[in-house]
């Protein structure tokens, strides 16, 4: 799950809300190829692809399900530092992301100590005591007592969880789909995790969809990407230049801030097209991944508002991503993944008109 540097705001509430509990329970079209751009003279300039398959600052993930289990396949287990695009290629029907959490030394340590693969004692002690949370919050659902870790008797997470390194990663993608976002990586060990949820409120991560990533302190030497467009998000809602033509877009995400929302986490961002039949309302009640119907995309049964395109994933104030994609003129949204983004400015809808060129539209703020 997402953390932040506010974390100890963060697990107080969820501490105080698990306490309670406790009392109670007794107890894309596919961009795989797309082009960059740069900004020259507000002219768009196509460039060569983004980097291929084998370039090493290119991480291909792939999301599919394989029985019951959804799993996520990286290209590569260990990368040098620096700019990183991630490739997320959905090969299943349900809506999927790639977060992207820094783990701090404190978990490394942990491991070490307990003799044990650091993925696994993530799991024992942030992902399955947080699938224990969710299924209190599940009427009728089964709890499983063996999510609870026993090692910390005076807390529900480790201390070291509040030190976990928001780091992005891609938005949400339709079935089908692929997207591409890039973030800067130091040094470090990651988790790569998608938390959305089956049919039954398993997270995807409870169900396997979640890898270790090492970034080494070689550096790739990538360069930052240029972009076409630039987003804002902060805790008065997200700003964008709201003349987006059609073509291909890299769009430079900013994190102004970065707060607590009641679902304990912080903000982020995604792109959705709407599509005849997908409501503002439909898409922001999904939002809420404490909701026993937010959040959950499964190809057995709901897939969740239809059609993510990506994004960027949760990040710390003053960071930036970039988000690649190619967009057809439509109706779309900006969405975040915080409960009703629409009454905190955090679902923004606006429209792509046919017969402009791609990136020609003026630009300046709303
Ligand atoms: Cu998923």
């Amino acid at each position: 799950m997402k953390s932040n540097k506010q974390t100890k705001i963060i697990l107080k509430p969820f501490l105080a809300t698990l306490a309670v509990v406790f009392l109670f329970t007794a107890c894309s079209e596919n961009l795989s190829t797309s082009p960059d751009a740069i900004i020259s003279n507000n002219e768009i300039q196509s460039q060569p692809s983004l980097a291929t398959h084998s370039s090493p600052n290119v991480v291909e993930i792939i999301a599919k399900h394989e029985g019951a289990d959804y799993i996520f396949e990286l290209s590569a287990d260990e990368i040098p530092s620096g700019w990183t695009t991630f490739r997320l290629i959905n090969e299943s029907h349900s809506t999927h992301f790639a977060y992207i959490a820094g783990v701090p030394q404190g978990a490394i340590d942990g491991a070490v100590e307990d003799e044990e693969e650091l993925l696994d004692y993530w799991i024992q002690h942030v992902t399955n005591p947080f699938q224990f949370f969710m299924d209190t919050l599940i009427p009728d659902k089964e709890l499983n007592y063996d999510n609870l870790p026993t090692k910390y008797a005076d807390s529900f997470f480790p201390y070291w969880f509040e030190q976990a390194l928001p780091n992005g990663g891609p938005g949400f993608v339709g079935g089908m789909r692929s997207t591409e976002t890039t973030v800067y990586l130091e040094e470090g060990e990651y988790i790569v995790e998608c938390y959305v949820k089956n049919a039954v409120g398993d997270f995807h991560s409870y169900l396997n969809m979640i890898e270790l990533l090492t970034v080494t302190d070689e550096e790739s030497g990538a360069v930052e990407p240029a972009y076409t467009s630039e987003v804002t998000v902060s805790s008065n809602g997200i700003e964008f230049d709201r003349h987006i033509s059609a073509g291909e877009h890299t769009f430079k995400v900013t994190f102004e801030d970065q707060i607590v929302y009641d679902h304990l986490l912080g903000h982020d961002v995604h792109l959705i097209r709407m599509d005849k039949g997908t409501s503002v309302a439909e898409v922001g009640k999904w939002m809420n991944w404490m909701a026993p119907d937010g959040l959950v995309s499964s190809s057995s049964a709901s897939l969740g508002p239809a059609t993510f395109l990506g994004g960027v994933q949760t990040m710390t104030a003053g960071s930036h991503g970039y988000f690649h994609v190619e967009l057809e003129p439509g109706r779309y949204a900006w969405v975040s993944e915080i409960p009703d983004p629409h009454s905190n400015q955090m679902l923004e809808v606006f429209n792509i008109p046919r017969g402009e060129a791609a990136g020609r539209g003026q630009r300046g703020r709303r």
